[in-house]
């Protein structure tokens, strides 16, 4: 891959990340430490954090306003975002996205990540109060996301997730490739469990296979533990369109393995319990 190649000759790969918020400090304490901070230090990735304040015209600053049609809260008026907007692509370019974080967005995934991890250029636009003026998101956005079900206060915490979860996806940024390649959801089921030295810690001891030095049983205990916890805390990814396309013949018999050995105790338990 060219990519990988430039970014390990050292030759500088720089993917520029733009956030406007009214929040400034917050984010750029999220770019100051870190595998983001080191991207950032090396020339792989430039993330500039915006004041929307400086995008004001009058006195005071003003950012935000009371929703026509009445209701509880203020709105975010739409000529700051705007004039912030301009300014970036100005300085910086043409962005490929321009993302408002918002729990009224589409769900934001490890797919996006990707794919935005690919672009050179992105724009992520935050929030706070009832919202945003909407014409915001009708003219500037390509893109509204939501981390998740539930609300936050505004849209600094999503934004720093998208670019953190994109950021990582640059090649280059995470020194082990394999790290971002084994990530939960680069697979569509759960990472396995880990543990480091030492090998016993408060009558706690690390399984055994894991010290035994015999990389095919590792393996097998690894992809077995990572499908048991899929069983039991995310079954959805096992019917996802993203499980059938990746999972092989290992997979599939071990998935079966764990779910008829399941069965097995299940019923065991249940002749045990008519039995009594
Ligand atoms: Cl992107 N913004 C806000 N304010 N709340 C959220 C969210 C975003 N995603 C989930 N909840």
């Amino acid at each position: 891959m060219a990519g990988t190649d430039a970014a390990t000759e050292g030759a500088t790969i720089v993917m520029r990340v733009d956030i406007v918020t009214i929040f400034p400090e917050m984010v750029r304490g999220f770019a100051r430490e870190g595998i983001v901070a080191r991207a950032c230090e090396r020339g792989v990735v430039d993330i500039a954090v915006h004041d929307l304040r400086d995008f004001t015209t009058d006195r005071h600053r003003v950012v935000d306003d009371s929703p026509f049609g009445g209701g509880p809260g203020m709105v975010l008026k739409p000529e700051p975002f705007f004039r912030a907007l301009a300014h970036i692509r100005e300085t910086r370019g043409e962005p490929s996205a321009v993302i408002v974080p918002s729990p009224q967005g589409r769900r934001f995934t490890h797919d996006l990540a990707v794919g935005w991890s690919r672009a050179e250029h992105i724009v992520l636009l935050c929030g706070r109060y009832e919202g945003i003026d909407e014409r915001v998101v009708e003219a500037l956005a390509t893109d509204e996301i939501s981390i998740g079900d539930y609300v936050l206060s505004g849209g600094e915490l999503a934004a720093m997730v998208v670019a953190d979860a994109v950021v990582r996806q640059v090649p280059g940024v995470v020194g082990d490739a394999r790290s971002v390649s084994e990530d939960s959801f680069a697979r569509p089921w759960l990472d396995y469990p880990h543990y480091t030295r030492p090998a016993e810690w408060e009558g706690r001891r690390v399984p055994d296979v894991l010290l035994s030095g015999h990389h095919a049983q590792v393996a097998r205990w690894r992809l077995r533990t990572a499908l048991e916890r899929t069983l039991d805390r995310r079954p959805d990814l096992l019917d996802g369109p993203g499980f059938a396309a990746e999972a092989g013949a290992d997979v599939e018999r071990t998935l079966r393995e764990i779910r008829a050995e399941r069965q097995g105790s299940r019923s065991g338990r249940q002749e045990r319990k008519q039995e009594s």
